[in-house]
């Protein structure tokens, strides 16, 4: 991969001026849905700079309220929900809303004339039960058209699979920040530098490898998998030269982080279905089918064990979803399994 972000590298490339670039390549374009990544941005910047103050003007903890999945909600995830949706609101693109951290749709398309297009999902602050701890967290988010001719805004509008999305991404709170994003045309990463406040394109053009060693699965659930997830357990914990096994295990418990990992070095992250999570753990809407779209421009697959993530047409906005993403030869492998042995009802 190219390095464009040393600091004798000529052509520095902010996010606004690849947006803009991007754009212009559009015939047509408006201009409003680069306004719309722009106002994304800047929530996460907002959301960012929150993130990093967070030990020290005591905003951990929780606010002891509950949200719609039963979680108990911590002050930063409010925090990150309520500066999306005030960027978006102000920013006048999007025209309804869909949140983790609410249970409703939020319609934004009121008498005031918003004339906003552009539904946007989200997961304001994903992996949040690590913050108090430390650990990275993550923003993901997706986007839909309102279909033509529609009315008001509402649900229904949203409820679109995951293959009409146009533009999807996130953005890691890590080490350092970075949003990697995708409008159907590869995958952009960008990293923050907070000296001048500017997301700038650090991973230009992201492929993920075909295959890899690492595979992220919560194992403490295993006695609950699938006989078939049980068995591709096993196979990837044998010793076999040839196919590099055993591979390796990680699983921070931050699926933003544990994908972006994966993304970028190879590897393959399952939450399937278990005794507890039924339905599997991640949601279809604002988890599984923005990160199902990156992984696939970038040349990877993401299904639920048996079907295209992006084929699924969803019927709630909260509904969840097993999900195996990552590389493409490797996520095909634990198919195979799946397929192989399925659970008895
Ligand atoms: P959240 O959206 O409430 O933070 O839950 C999603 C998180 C993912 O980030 C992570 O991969 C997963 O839940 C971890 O779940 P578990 O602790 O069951 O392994
Ligand atoms: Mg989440």
């Amino acid at each position: 991969m190219k390095d464009v972000y040393s600091p004798d590298h000529k052509h520095i490339m902010t996010l606004e001026q690849f947006i803009i670039d991007q754009q212009e390549r559009e015939p047509g374009a408006t201009g409003a849905f680069s306004r719309l990544l722009r106002d994304i941005s800047i929530a996460a910047k907002i959301v960012n700079r929150d993130i990093r103050r967070a030990g020290l003007v005591d905003i951990f903890g929780t606010t002891g309220e509950v949200n719609v999945q039963g979680e108990t909600q911590q002050k930063l995830d409010a925090l990150a929900h309520s500066e999306f949706v005030r960027a978006l609101k102000r920013g006048g693109e999007c025209c309804l809303i869909g949140s983790e951290e609410h249970a409703e749709a939020i319609p934004l398309a009121t008498q005031s004339g918003n004339e906003g297009k552009y539904i946007v999902l989200m997961d304001p602050l994903d992996g949040s039960s690590n913050i108090d701890v430390n650990v990275s967290v993550g923003t993901i988010f997706s986007i839909y058209y309102l279909p033509d001719d529609y009315g008001e805004p509402d649900l229904d509008a949203a409820l679109q699979a995951g293959s009409e999305q146009i533009g999807a991404g996130y953005v890691v709170y890590g080490s350092s920040t970075m949003l990697v994003y995708t409008t159907g045309h590869g995958v952009n990463g960008f990293t923050l530098d907070p000296s001048v406040g500017e997301f700038l394109l650090s991973h230009p053009s992201i492929t993920t490898p075909k295959r890899g060693k690492v595979y992220s699965i919560n194992e403490g659930n295993t006695e609950s998998f699938d006989e078939g997830l049980q068995e591709y357990i096993r196979w990837v914990q044998h010793h076999d030269k040839e196919t590099s096994r055993p591979y390796k295990t990680r699983y921070i418990g931050s699926f933003v982080s544990d994908f972006h990992r994966n993304l970028l070095k190879g590897g393959i992250y399952i939450y399937p279905a278990t005794k507890k999570n039924k339905e599997g753990k991640l949601r279809l809407m604002y988890e599984s089918n923005p990160m199902a779209f990156i992984v696939e421009q970038a040349g990877g697959r993401a299904t639920n064990g048996h079907e295209r993530i992006l084929d699924i047409q969803p019927s709630k906005l909260h509904q969840r979803t097993p999900l195996f993403i990552g590389s493409e030869e490797m996520v095909k492998r634990a198919e195979s399994f799946m397929q192989r042995k399925q659970v008895k009802a």
